[in-house]
């Protein structure tokens, strides 16, 4: 094939992936719409991309049943040594690995198209932006990437002959024979399923699944896993943080970047709608932040990203409804339910249930259908352009100032709605305890009980024991310009099942303690684990919530954090001695607090 690339890394790259996957065309991508139009054409065509006749631009797809989220069990770290992955990374030989999927590899486009897609996560041309090509035989993944990164012919331009890239290689590892049908949602069986990073020469290998974070290869492998170990070798921060600005009733704007967990609100936080009066908050991003020290020694923060990939359920204007009226155009959404006047619908929208609908599955569904209409990790992938409250600043090259880092989880139990850190250091160690009930936004059981060190336990690129170690190290640098960290809890159960707190735009009581808290006005009391507010010092005006569920919500159970010990201690000992003394000495003073 005759393709003609300046950049020689690219132009040899391209060749080389050819060859081994032989697909019968190449496309480089360019980013423009009449690119973005052609593709949905085609997916139209073929019946895989269903219009919606109520949001102008936006189409449904279904996936197949068994690649509907990311597989974690199949995502290696393939470093040299097992160590330098960790114990919280699965592991193969890079050689070995490389061997495996070369093989899977070989011939695995034929019958398709390959798309070669140079995108940049950053502004195009940010000092903090970095370049990455995927290779992709998935139209449904260009689309996409679309969206989600900067596509553009201008990316090319900037490489020149000699500049640097991350190459990205995916293939939906589903070869075409001559003649035959294809199917919907192509994908390889999971067993066949790789998700490779080479963390040490910067390249992603991605074979066998179609869906989000296995397929886009811009978001969870390059921006955080591959960007994590290219930031502790750098001296910066690549994080899986939502960011957002709150300015209170005076215009005192503050920074917040937070750490939750996969489907555990951080879209909904990122947009949140303050329900105290005079305060405003805007959305820079609702996933991913990358953060530099600046030449004033505050931490500076941007999204790579350049759209929404958010869990659909749950999704309501009561919930969030700056992601609802994100959705109202140019939008994909991925395993909703089809209503009858053809727009998408998932449980937890607005309004009545539909009384028929099909499902994702493309079945019929009723309100007395036993399975959900839409999948738990159903998705939207929306212009983040689109989104009403998104802040100016969003794509300011040199990033916005943080002010507030926020951990947290889902926990039925133990945890308070909020503490303050006693310092970074301590706030270092409820980072890297943290833990939550597991969502669906992976494939595996859902609500079962895991640490997730700043929600990065899926998403951290070497061993996470430097990865501490690194936290400690920025925090030495930061001085007393480092972000002041907090831990929350939103989702704390009664003992009759029922949330104590009501969440979305109320949380913005919490963050406005906290704010008060940044800038000396709120007073907090010292406990075993934290700093405390007293339930006076969170605004409950105009919220009707009864003193005892306050309470509850505040309520440390010495005896169940006494119990939580064995397992952190088990937690910290897979780290052995890549865990930073400086935890060690945290665990240490929390024991002691704790007696
Ligand atoms: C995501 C995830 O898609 O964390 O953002 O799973
Ligand atoms: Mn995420």
């Amino acid at each position: 094939m005759n393709i003609t690339v300046k950049n020689v890394k690219l132009s040899n790259w391209i060749k080389e992936v050819a060859d081994l996957c032989q697909p019968d065309n190449i496309h480089i991508c360019n980013g423009s719409r009449e690119e973005y139009d052609q593709m949905i054409e085609t997916l139209l065509k073929s019946g895989i991309a269903i219009p919606l006749k109520t949001r102008p631009n936006s189409f449904l797809f279904r996936s197949d049943p068994s690649d509907v989220a990311r597989v974690e069990d199949r995502t290696y770290i393939s470093t040299s040594s097992k160590d330098e992955a960790g114990p919280t990374n699965n592991w193969i030989d890079p050689v070995e690995l490389k061997k495996i999927m070369l093989d899977l590899y070989k011939g695995c486009m034929k019958g398709r198209t390959m798309y070669v897609i140079p995108f940049s996560m950053g502004p195009i041309g940010s000092p903090i932006a970095k370049i990455g090509i995927e290779i992709s035989d998935s139209p449904y993944v260009v689309v996409n990437m679309h969206i989600m990164t900067r596509v553009s012919s201008r990316v090319l331009e900037l490489l020149g002959t000699d500049g640097d890239f991350i190459p990205c290689l995916h293939s939906i590892g589903a070869p075409l024979a001559p003649g035959q049908k294809d199917s919907k949602w192509p994908c390889a069986p999971i067993e066949k399923k790789y998700i490779s990073h080479f963390p040490e020469e910067n390249l992603i290998w991605s074979y066998g699944s179609g869906y989000g974070g296995n397929a886009l290869l811009g978001k969870k492998c390059l921006a955080l896993r591959i960007a994590s170990a290219m930031a502790r070798r750098e001296g910066w921060m690549a994080e899986h943080m939502l960011i957002l600005r709150l300015t209170n009733p005076a215009g005192r704007q503050f920074h917040i970047a937070a750490a939750f967990p996969s489907a555990c609100g951080k879209t909904n936080l990122a947009m949140m709608q303050p329900s105290i009066p005079g305060w405003k908050c805007e959305c820079i991003g609702d996933d991913i932040a990358w953060m530099k020290i600046g030449p004033d020694g505050r931490l500076y923060a941007i999204n790579p990203e350049n759209g929404f990939f958010g869990v659909a359920p749950g999704t309501s204007y009561n919930t969030n409804p700056m992601a609802m009226d994100t959705l109202k155009e140019n939008v994909i959404f991925t395993n909703c339910a089809l209503t009858d006047d053809g727009d998408v619908w998932w449980e937890g929208m607005d309004g009545d249930e539909p009384k028929h609908a099909i499902d994702w599955k493309g079945r019929d569904w009723t309100p007395e259908s036993t399975e959900e209409a839409a999948h738990a990790n159903a998705r939207f992938t929306a212009p983040a352009s689109q989104c009403p409250v998104i802040c100016k600043d969003w794509e300011k090259q040199e990033g916005v100032p943080i002010d507030i880092f926020i951990f947290g989880g889902r926990r039925t139990n133990v945890v308070p709605l909020v503490y303050e850190a006693y310092n970074w250091d301590h706030g270092v160690f409820l980072g890297a305890t943290a833990a939550s009930e597991t969502t669906a936004a992976n494939i595996g059981a859902v609500g079962n009980l895991r640490r997730d060190p700043f929600a990065m336990k899926p998403f951290c690129g070497y061993n996470m024991g430097d990865y501490f170690r690194h936290w400690i190290e920025m925090g030495k640098r930061l001085g007393n310009k480092a972000p002041k960290i907090f831990y929350v809890n939103w989702f704390r159960k009664s003992s009759e099942g029922k949330f104590l707190w009501p969440g979305f735009s109320d949380n913005s009581r919490v963050l406005k303690w906290i704010c008060e808290r940044v800038d000396g006005k709120a007073n907090a009391k010292k406990t075993s684990i934290g700093l405390l507010p007293d339930e006076k010092n969170i605004d409950l005006n105009g919220l009707n919530i009864s003193p005892e569920n306050m309470k509850e919500l505040m309520n440390i159970n010495p005896d169940e954090w006494k119990a939580e010990i064995p397992d952190i201690e088990k937690h910290f000992a897979t780290f052995g001695k890549r865990l930073p003394e400086e935890l060690r000495e945290q665990l240490k003073e929390f024991k002691e607090r704790l007696r």
